[in-house]
């Protein structure tokens, strides 16, 4: 078996379009002929290889973000072949796998409830008036591993403020493309169909919040939530939705799909907190994908490492039961 190299080429290195294979591609491209290109990102350190499906577009000017984390992020071949989407089946490489010929484009957004600009948008009116960033952000996901990723996105309240909400709005609520016939894993009762997440208004707004549309300076991979995904750092990954089709704003709190499956072991909030374990795992450590067979686990951060901007908006509720 193969184990992973370490690959810590810095952008700085490569030339950008330049190829470059990872001893690791090569050895495999080599071995078992994967068909399409291996291709380096504009802005990636790390290779870019077409070995979870197909790889998009580069996408124009996107600006890095002083709000990315320092730590190195995961590989393409990770980010993009170990996924949570329940639409696309229940193992970790059945997105890559089932999400290949999921179309993500034409798109469009309902935008409905307490705001003055309801309507239908096209994706290209909601992204292409916004500057793209950069946003090197790690993900803890409930089960207990995590990864960081360089997403490519817009900030959400750039987006909400579009909308306008108005002062009835207390929620924001995100809901998934309903479409068995292009999500096979809605055809069967594994979660209430469509998917739905949501956020306060000052989750909403906070600057760490984004939508993303990109990973690796490239348009972002069906398995990973194309054409646009909620990514909100210091949260379980569940709240970061993904193929959002519906954004609705509220007065009452929305019951997400995984508070609504298992209420005693998902809450709302869902912030990352070593403290507050898992009815049925602790939450203390996390597993980093990609880290090797023998690394061991290391200890998971309050708010994911993103307490020192999010603490604030929490202070006076009790975390242990809003959690
Ligand atoms: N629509 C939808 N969004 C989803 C999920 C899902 O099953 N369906 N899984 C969530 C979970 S549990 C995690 S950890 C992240 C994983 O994102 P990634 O695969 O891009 O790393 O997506 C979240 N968004
Ligand atoms: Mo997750």
């Amino acid at each position: 078996m193969l184990i992973r190299q370490k690959d810590d080429v810095r952008s700085s290195d490569i030339t950008a379009e330049a190829v470059y294979l990872s001893r690791r591609d090569l050895i495999k491209a080599a071995g078992i002929g994967v068909t399409g290109a291996v291709i380096s990102g504009s802005i990636g350190s790390r290779a870019i290889a077409a070995e979870n499906g197909p790889v998009g577009k580069i996408m124009a000017s996107v600006t890095k973000s002083p709000l990315s984390t320092a730590e190195s992020p995961n590989t393409w071949t990770d980010i993009t072949g170990y996924n949570n989407y329940y639409e696309f089946g229940t193992g970790k490489d059945d997105p890559s796998r089932f999400a290949v010929d999921f179309a993500p484009q034409p798109w469009r957004v309902k935008v409905s409830g307490e705001c003055n600009k309801p309507g239908n948008y096209n994706y290209e009116d909601l992204v292409s008036l916004h500057a793209l960033e950069e946003r090197i952000y790690r993900l803890r996901c409930v089960e207990a591993w995590s990864m960081v990723i360089p997403w490519v996105g817009i900030p959400l309240a750039s987006l909400v403020n579009r909308f306008e909400p108005n002062s009835n709005a207390r929620y924001v609520s995100f809901k998934t493309l309903h479409a068995p016939s292009r999500m096979p894993g809605q055809r069967r009762r594994i979660l209430d169909w469509p998917y739905v997440e949501g956020l306060t208004m000052a989750e909403a707004m906070h600057p760490l919040s984004i939508i993303a549309v990109g990973l690796y300076g490239r348009e972002l991979p069906n398995q990973n939530g194309a054409p646009m995904r909620l990514v909100v750092p210091w949260k379980y990954g569940f709240k970061s939705i993904k193929a959002i089709a519906e954004i609705s704003f509220t007065r009452k709190r929305p019951r997400s799909s995984w508070e609504q499956a298992a209420p005693s072991e998902y809450g709302f909030y869902a912030n990352v907190n070593p403290q507050v374990d898992h009815p049925r795992w602790s939450q203390a450590r996390e597993r980093p994908i990609g880290a090797g067979l023998f690394a061991g686990k290391k200890p998971t951060l309050m708010f994911n490492g993103y307490a020192e901007q999010v603490a604030s908006l929490y202070t006076g509720l009790d975390l242990r039961k809003n959690y």
